[in-house]
């Protein structure tokens, strides 16, 4: 009787779905409170600032002198607030690059601001930035590097004692730290208190590791330790910000260390990996670390700040932007605008979650027939429930059905990570007719969330399908958006040979021009493909977004004589094209025993000219920028009058285009001298060369 009571009871329970069903096993590795806490944060700043901002460096060598750390408006609640503005929920500072110099007075060393004129050298930097963390609700963390190139006792276990006691201080007076850096870059040539010497180190075993986590979990419990292999947060192998497409947070971390030369697997993790170690992708809004004036035309765009979003929030990353504070030790204007209109974009590319108006989420497998389990729980907003299916139940997937057809490009995606990452590979497909249905995406790794960036997509339902998995899938989230489209101003280029190529960065926006100097409209020609413009023109395009009607602001290039009869005539090399390709980022190196050092070109026929333009090396680093110069023309090539002589005027600072005009003269071929450069050596670099007709 008993027997068939319970029977009932079971049966009846089943019924109406309010049995209880055994949630799945972890998979393991599974994250720890913090580790997920940080995979929340999504994104964070990188702080670095130091005597290299004020020696033009990114490897100080240990031997700048404190005194030049100067900086004459610093105020580090600007920093907060530009990057509280940009979304960002925490900032980690190089309290210590590579030079040694200690934004903090430490008492071991005479190498800190404590030696600058920088507050009457009472200044305390870390406590500065860390109080206005707290100020603005900001995590605070610390950068200490490990390779000191001030020390003199550097590469001797003293050192390693030294290290710690730095360690100690920034992890007892400053507060609660949320991470703490260790960069795997170290050993090397350095100044070493007067030594100036190489001193190698093993990676592996010089620094002692265990003790010094040891430390850092004795002193800071909740903070995060990061290197390239953790223990806590590992690098994600490169620094342009690009997290794996396929990324496990799991990681074989006793087979790496900082400095590891395996470094590439670091970007997709280990599947197999037996130790959570999630990927963190940092990258600089400008091409270097540390501030250069050099590079302030340089910073991150819009379009590539996107990028870096959606490889690394969208790809199971947290991200960590450095922000290199400039000389005034300010965030830089042109920095700080970039970043907010990063996050005003991301907020309006996931603005509203189409998801939510779905008619139906059905799944084709529900853990126990649970409701508790069931395909409406990656749509409840409640990341403490997820859709499963039973165990052994490695593949399934979700329909979501739609009364009306909508358009998305979005598709947003979280696994619940506190029962382990799990899908191996996942497909997105669309119904395109009855029955009928169109692969769109198939990809691997979810994790805690992947984002997946769409052509515009029309459709009434879409299947989600996990085709692997290391065991039943769990998926706590699930999100559909219809981005706008990015509208940049088209960027205009102009070949050799004349063909004129117009691009902007979003995918499906329209590209309209004109030819005669008149504002493009959306009536004006529409941009199909390169074109060619052989005479002088002032090229005007516009990008339009025919779903939004809304319109970039206008480029206007003005295009000179077309350059496919020129010749360069000093030169065999087949590198000098680069010279007159229409491609900014390719350059022309010319190296000599001395200056002057001359470019010469045969125009192919004669014209009118009134002056030339330059562009120098667009990459890092200062190669060949030419600074003083001498301009010649000449009708037959072998006579030459000088028509313009002089400097490019601070293009060390700002290497952009440099024009120089004249009365206009008769010229066959033209001649620029490169007479010194700005690193005072032999050499001389060209990204373009164009000159001015009448
Ligand atoms: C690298 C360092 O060498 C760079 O200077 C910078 O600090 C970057 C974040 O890490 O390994």
């Amino acid at each position: 009787m008993l027997q068939k009571l319970i029977f009932a009871f079971i049966a009846v329970a089943a019924l109406c779905g309010c049995a209880k069903v055994e949630p799945p096993k972890p998979v393991l590795p599974v994250p720890s409170e913090a580790q997920l806490k940080w995979n929340e944060m999504e994104r964070n700043a990188f702080i670095h600032f130091g005597l290299n901002t004020f020696n033009d460096m990114e490897w100080g060598y240990g031997d700048s002198p404190a005194s030049t750390f100067n900086p004459s408006e610093l105020d580090a609640e600007q920093w907060c607030k530009v990057i509280k503005a940009a979304g960002l929920k925490g900032i980690v500072l190089t309290c210590k690059h590579h030079d040694g110099f200690c934004l903090w007075p430490f008492e071991g060393t005479e190498y800190s601001v404590k030696n600058s004129p920088w507050r009457g050298g009472k200044g305390d930097l870390v406590r500065e930035v860390s109080d206005a963390c707290k100020k603005y609700g900001l995590k605070f963390g610390v950068y200490l590097s490990p390779w000191d190139r001030n020390c003199a006792f550097y590469g001797t276990p003293k050192y390693i004692e030294y290290f710690r006691t730095q360690l100690t201080d920034l992890l007892t007076n400053y507060g609660e730290i949320f991470e703490v850096w260790f960069d795997g870059a170290n050993g090397g040539t350095g100044y070493y208190g007067g030594a100036n010497e190489k001193r190698s180190v093993d990676r592996k075993t010089y620094y002692n590791w265990p003790t010094t986590i040891e430390l850092v979990r004795k002193l800071q419990p909740n903070a995060l330790i990061f290197s390239d292999a953790g223990p806590d947060v590992r690098w994600c192998g490169n620094e342009s910000g690009v997290g794996g497409k396929t990324n496990w947070s799991t990681l074989r971390r006793d087979e790496a260390w900082p400095g590891w030369p395996r470094y590439k697997e670091l970007n997709p993790g280990h599947e197999d990996g037996n130790y959570w170690v999630p990927a963190e992708i940092n990258t600089s809004v400008r091409p270097g670390w540390f501030y250069h004036k050099s590079e302030d035309h340089k910073v991150k765009d819009l379009p590539r700040l996107m990028d870096y979003y959606y490889e690394s929030v969208g790809r199971n990353g947290t991200g960590l932007l450095n922000f290199p504070i400039d000389d005034r030790g300010l965030v830089h204007e042109i920095d700080a605008a970039n970043v907010i209109e990063w996050q005003k974009t991301i907020e309006a590319d996931l603005a509203e979650n189409l998801l939510l108006n779905a008619k139906s989420v059905e799944a084709s497998n529900v853990r126990g027939n649970a409701g508790q389990y069931n395909a409406q729980k990656t749509n409840d907003r409640d990341k403490e429930t997820y859709w499963a299916t039973d165990d052994g139940v490695n593949k399934g997937n979700i329909v979501i059905e739609f009364n009306e057809a909508i358009t998305f490009n979005r598709f947003l995606i979280q696994e619940y990570i506190k029962l382990g990452q799990r899908v191996k590979a996942f497909t997105l497909e669309v119904e395109t007719g009855s029955g009928k249905w169109s692969e769109i995406a198939s990809e691997t790794t979810i994790g805690y969330k992947r984002i997946l960036r769409l052509p515009n997509t029309t459709t009434k339902k879409i299947r989600f399908t996990v085709t692997d998995a290391k065991a039943c899938p769990t998926i706590s989230n699930i999100e559909l958006y219809n981005a706008p489209q990015l509208l940049t101003s088209p960027v205009i280029t102009r070949n050799k040979q004349g063909m004129v190529s117009l691009s902007s960065a979003g995918d499906e926006v329209a590209i309209y021009y004109t030819l005669d100097g008149s504002k493009p409209t959306s009536s004006s020609k529409r941009y199909n493909g390169p074109f060619k413009v052989t005479n002088k023109a002032v090229i005007k395009a516009l990008a339009f977004d025919p779903s939004t009607q809304r319109e970039s602001s206008t480029t206007s290039e003005a295009m000179d004589i077309c350059r496919a009869k020129w010749t360069i005539k000093n030169t065999k090399d087949k590198r000098s094209n680069s010279v007159l390709d229409g491609n900014i980022n390719s350059t022309w190196i010319q190296n000599a025993k001395k200056m002057p050092l001359d470019l010469v070109i045969d125009l192919g026929e004669t014209h009118q000219v009134e002056g030339f333009r330059y562009l120098p090396d667009q990459g890092r680093g200062t190669r060949g920028i030419i600074f003083n110069y001498k301009f010649y023309t000449s009708t037959n090539g072998k006579n030459w009058t000088v028509q313009s002589a002089g400097e490019f005027s601070n293009i060390q600072n700002h290497p952009v285009w440099q024009k120089k005009t004249f009365s206009p003269v008769k010229a066959r071929f033209v001649k620029l001298r490169a007479m010194s450069n700005t690193a005072s050596n032999n050499m001389a670099a060209y990204a373009e060369f164009d000159i001015v007709t009448k």
